[in-house]
């Protein structure tokens, strides 16, 4: 290595190999961050019209959905490296690609599909386990590795293999540039971020959390997009996101394999804190493969307060 000059710039594999990653975990998050710059380009470039179709949960898919989910599923196949998938996109089947492969990879392929005409961001979320053992049984807390990319004016990839958070940019030549490592949340809300606002109706906690931000003079920062939404917390390094139940979702919009356990892994590897009300979102036992939870996730105080007044 001596003769190597010193890199001008950190690509992600780089970083992957440095922080200790081994050879399969690194050649899959480059290949899921290969597959992030096709979904770029399918967002700049596809129809943004209805597939036709709905997903498990009876949502409509749009054109990008569809394809998105085709593009993540491909790079998959081609890493011979996941054994079994789940998207939220399909059936609510765990689905077989090589048997004996390390990895099984769980992913919301396009979240925020009700953006997308409105041309604000989006992203793609990733989960990945070990193989070894049933997925159903296990806890967000027994991920080897979490990332998502959000597609702004800038494509960003944020990872975390158990060693910290980073995020990367990707550069003119379509390379994943280190931005910023070891991102850090501080115990400090300057911003929230409140999802299922209509919960207030029927939880009056929610109504007093509410009130309580109002009349600190936080400032707003919410656009419907769990990516961008959290990953302005975790590039500020300080706030509050929370998506919790009541009205029409009983048990909070979105869902525990596919969006809160990759964003708790994430933000705990961040040293912010993560929780349903009671305990770490990374504690909840995994039951099934489209399972709903409240989620109350960014610095530390913030999540315990809430999370207090909640269950007050
Ligand atoms: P869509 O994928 O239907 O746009 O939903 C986006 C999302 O799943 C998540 O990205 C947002 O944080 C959340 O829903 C927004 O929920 P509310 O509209 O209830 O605030």
């Amino acid at each position: 290595m001596s003769s190597c000059p010193l890199p001008s710039r950190i690509s992600l594999n780089n970083h992957l190999f440095e922080s200790g990653v081994s050879d399969e975990l690194r050649h899959l998050i480059n290949d899921i961050a290969r597959a992030g710059k096709y979904v770029q380009n399918a967002i700049r470039t596809t129809d943004l019209g209805l597939a036709g179709s709905s997903n498990t949960f009876g949502e409509d898919q749009l054109k990008l959905d569809v394809l998105s989910n085709r593009i993540v599923k491909e790079e998959l196949c081609e890493s011979r490296l996941v054994c079994c998938f789940a998207s939220e996109e399909e059936s609510d089947q765990l689905q077989e690609l090589v048997p004996d492969a390390p990895f099984t990879v769980v992913f919301d392929p396009l979240d925020g599909s009700s953006l997308v005409d409105s041309n604000l961001a989006i992203g793609s979320i990733f989960g990945i386990y070990s193989a070894q053992g049933k997925l159903l049984g296990k806890k967000p807390r027994d991920q080897m590795a979490a990332m998502y990319l959000v597609y702004g004016p800038r494509t960003i990839l944020v990872y975390s293999a158990g060693k910290g958070t980073h995020a990367f940019y990707l550069n003119e030549v379509g390379e994943f540039t280190l931005l910023q490592k070891n991102l850090t949340m501080r115990d400090e809300v300057k911003t929230y971020a409140p999802g299922n606002l209509r919960a207030v109706v029927d939880t009056p906690a929610y109504r007093t959390m509410m009130d309580l931000w109002l009349d600190e003079g936080l400032t707003l920062r919410y656009s419907g997009g769990m990516v961008p939404d959290i990953h302005h917390m975790l590039i500020k390094g300080a706030g509050i996101f929370t998506n919790i139940g009541g009205s029409k979702y009983p048990k909070g919009k979105l869902r525990l394999l596919y969006e809160c356990g990759p964003f708790a892994y994430l933000m705990e590897q961040a040293g912010g804190a993560s929780s349903d009300g009671e305990k770490s979102i990374l504690d909840i036992d995994i039951v099934d493969l489209d399972q709903r939870t409240p989620i109350i996730i960014g610095a530390r105080g913030e999540v315990k307060r809430v999370a207090k007044i909640l269950r007050s």
